[in-house]
C-alpha cells in the first residue's frame, strides 16, 4: 500500500485524491478496502436515491423462486430423445422472454468452476503494483489482450463509481493467451473458454434453429462468436451496500455471456418490463447454485434475431460482509463483422426494427458511455 493511503479515509479526503488512488493508479475499491481505514461509503461511491439497491426488495424478491422466472435447464437432456424437444422450447422460451436462464450439466467440469473462482482471487490478490501492470489506458507492450481496471466506465463524469475491480482477457489465439494473460488465471480461463465454447455453439444452434437456420456453418459461427473475452471480476466488502452498486443496470453488447457466480449472491435481472405498457418491470435475484452456469442473451443476439430474443437486463449489488467473484465469459461477433436482423427472420414481409453495423462501431458507443440499462441498443434501433 502507498503510503499516500494511510492519509486517504480519514474524511478530509478530496475526491480527486481519491480517485487517483483507486482508478488512475490502479490501486482499485480493493485496494481502498484492504487499507482497513475505510469506516464508510466514499462520496464518489455514493448512487443517487434512484439507482440504489434496496436491500428488503431483493430479499422479497428472493421468495419470487418459480421456475417461471428463473428457468434452470438440464442442458444434458438435450441428447435424449424424449426429452430434446422439451429443452428446445425451455431454452427458446427463456431466451424470448427473460432473456436469461441457469444451465446445469452443461460439460464445464466442476472442479474447472471451483479453480475459476481460486484464480480470481489469486489474482486480485496481489499487490497494486502488480495487477496496475495491466492497467487500461495504460496497456504495456507485455500485455496488449488484458485490461485490468475498476468500475466499467470510471470516467464518465457525474457518475458514481461501481463498487468492483475487474481482469478483462480477450482472447486472440491459444499461444496469446498463454503468453499474455495473467499467470494467476491463464490456464483456467483457457480451459473455460474453450469447453464453455461448445456449449454456447449448441444452445446457438438451437436458438438459430428456431429462427429457421438449420445449421450453423464455420462463417456463421464466427458472427455469432468469432469475439471472445473472459472477465474476472471482484467486489470486496462494502460498508454500507445500500449506497452502492456493484454493476449498474445493463445488457452485454455479445450474442450470450456464460456467467459463473460464486455463492455470495448479489446477481439481478430484470423481469416483465413492457415498453408498450409502460411497465418498468422489477428485479429478482439469482440466487447462486453450486455448479450450475448462467446465460444471458446479449445485445447482438437481440439484434440478430430482430427483436424475438431479449438481451436481459441486469445488476449487480454490493454485500457488506465478504468478497465476491464472478467470471463471466462474453462471446459476440468479431469487431469488423456487420451484423442486422437476419434475413431469415425479417423475409416475407417483416420489418427489420435495427439496421445493419460495424461491430466496431457498437462496441465504441457501449464502452464509450456509462451503463445505462439497455439503452446500448438505441445505436442499431430503427425509430417506428
Ligand atoms: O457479477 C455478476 O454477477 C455480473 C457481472 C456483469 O454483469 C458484468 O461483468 O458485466
Amino acid at each position: 500500500m502507498a503510503p499516500v493511503a494511510a492519509g486517504l479515509f480519514h474524511g478530509d479526503i478530496d475526491d480527486k485524491t481519491l480517485y487517483n488512488f483507486v482508478v488512475v493508479e490502479g490501486n482499485g475499491v480493493k485496494g481502498m478496502v484492504d487499507s482497513g481505514l475505510l469506516s464508510e461509503v466514499p462520496n464518489l461511491f455514493i448512487q443517487p436515491q434512484h439507482e440504489r439497491i434496496q436491500f428488503v426488495t431483493a430479499v422479497k424478491n428472493k421468495e419470487v423462486k418459480t421456475t417461471k422466472h428463473l428457468p434452470i435447464i438440464d442442458l444434458s437432456e438435450l441428447d435424449d430423445p424424449t426429452k430434446h424437444e422439451e429443452v428446445v422450447r425451455k431454452l427458446v422460451d427463456a431466451a424470448e422472454s427473460l432473456g436469461f436462464f441457469q444451465i446445469m450439466n452443461h460439460g464445464v467440469p466442476s472442479e474447472l468452476l471451483e479453480r475459476l473462482k481460486q484464480a480470481a482471487h489469486n489474482f486480485f490478490n496481489q499487490p497494486p503494483e502488480y495487477k496496475s501492470l495491466y492497467l487500461r489506458g495504460r496497456v504495456s507492450p507485455s500485455s496488449p489482450i488484458v485490461k485490468y481496471g475498476t468500475s466499467f466506465a470510471p470516467e464518465k463524469a457525474g457518475k458514481a463509481l461501481e463498487w468492483k475491480d475487474f481482469v478483462s482477457m480477450i482472447y486472440t489465439s491459444d499461444s496469446d493467451a498463454l503468453q499474455f494473460w495473467p499467470q494467476e488465471c491463464k490456464e483456467a480461463a483457457l480451459e473455460y473458454l474453450k469447453t464453455s465454447s461448445k456449449m454456447v455453439r449448441r444452445i446457438l444452434e438451437v436458438l438459430f434453429g428456431n429462427l429457421g437456420l438449420e445449421v450453423i456453418d464455420k462463417n456463421e459461427e464466427y458472427l455469432y462468436m468469432g469475439g471472445m473475452r473472459v472477465n474476472m471480476n471482484f467486489y470486496p466488502p462494502c460498508p454500507d451496500p445500500e449506497l452502492t452498486v456493484g454493476v449498474a443496470p445493463h445488457s452485454d453488447m455479445g450474442t450470450l455471456t456464460v456467467l459463473l457466480q460464486d455463492g455470495i449472491g448479489g446477481l439481478h435481472v430484470k423481469i416483465n418490463e413492457d415498453e408498450q405498457e409502460e411497465s418498468d418491470g422489477e428485479w429478482i435475484e439469482i440466487p447462486p447454485i453450486p455448479s450450475a452456469l448462467v446465460i444471458n442473451v446479449g445485445d447482438s443476439l437481440q439484434i440478430l434475431s430482430n427483436g424475438r430474443y431479449k438481451s436481459a437486463e441486469h445488476r449487480v449489488r454490493t454485500t457488506s460482509t465478504q468478497s465476491r467473484v464472478s467470471i463471466p465469459l462474453f462471446v459476440a461477433p468479431r469487431p469488423g463483422d456487420k451484423i442486422g436482423p437476419l434475413p431469415q427472420v425479417v423475409e416475407n414481409g417483416g420489418i427489420p426494427h435495427y439496421r445493419d453495423f460495424l461491430c466496431a462501431e457498437y462496441m465504441n458507443n457501449f464502452f464509450g458511455k456509462a451503463h445505462e440499462g439497455k439503452k446500448s441498443l438505441d445505436f442499431a434501433k430503427i425509430s417506428p
